[in-house]
């Protein structure tokens, strides 16, 4: 019961909802038996303690493979990166329907970014690809829009050891296209 707490924690829409006070961080710490990870909360000086199941055993690797299909799911949701290193990303769009309809994107957003609130400016944003220039200081990196059968490749590097979101904003999406990208 409590680990399916954790688990859930780990990825709820966001990472400060689950960090909360200084003593939740102390309390967390002290039961965290697994996977345990020094997390950036935004702050330099701030770090707590979560558990993501699988993050044990996977190795860095700052080139990073995904796919997006015609069911709103990207091929992988957990990736392990080097930090301030070149980290490549190649993404595909495996599906058929038309891009207008079920074009995807792969968007890395900086830590403390509004999960939720991100993905809902994104929706607004139909001219730019559903790029909201108006949070543009929350990117990362991003891919263009891809359609069937279509590849994008970027290249960029996170300054901060940490866990970083990633979606795609195409609207209505996000609900299943997440994931999480963490820097070692
Ligand atoms: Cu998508």
């Amino acid at each position: 019961m409590k680990k399916n707490l954790i688990i859930a924690c780990a990825f709820s829409l966001s990472m400060a909802a689950c960090i909360g006070t200084d003593k939740d961080k102390e309390v967390r710490g002290s039961t965290a038996d697994t996977g345990k990870l020094a997390v950036s909360t935004g702050k330099p000086t701030a770090a707590a303690t979560v558990e993501i199941p699988g993050l044990d055993t996977m190795a860095a690797n700052n080139a990073i493979l995904l796919t997006g299909n015609d069911r709103m799911q990207y091929s992988d949701t957990l990736f392990k990166v080097k930090a301030s290193e070149k980290i490549k990303v190649t993404f595909k769009n495996i599906g058929k329907m038309p891009k207008n309809s079920m074009g995807h994107n792969f968007v890395l957003l900086a830590q403390g970014t509004d999960f939720t609130n991100f993905a809902t400016e994104a929706m607004k944003a139909r001219d730019d690809d559903y790029i909201p220039k108006n949070l543009s200081s929350s990117i990362i990196a991003h891919t263009r829009l891809v359609g069937p059968g279509e590849t994008d490749e970027i290249s960029f590097s996170v300054p901060n050891k940490g866990i970083y979101d990633f979606l795609c904003s195409f609207p209505g999406h996000y609900g299943t296209m997440r994931g999480k990208l963490v820097a070692e």
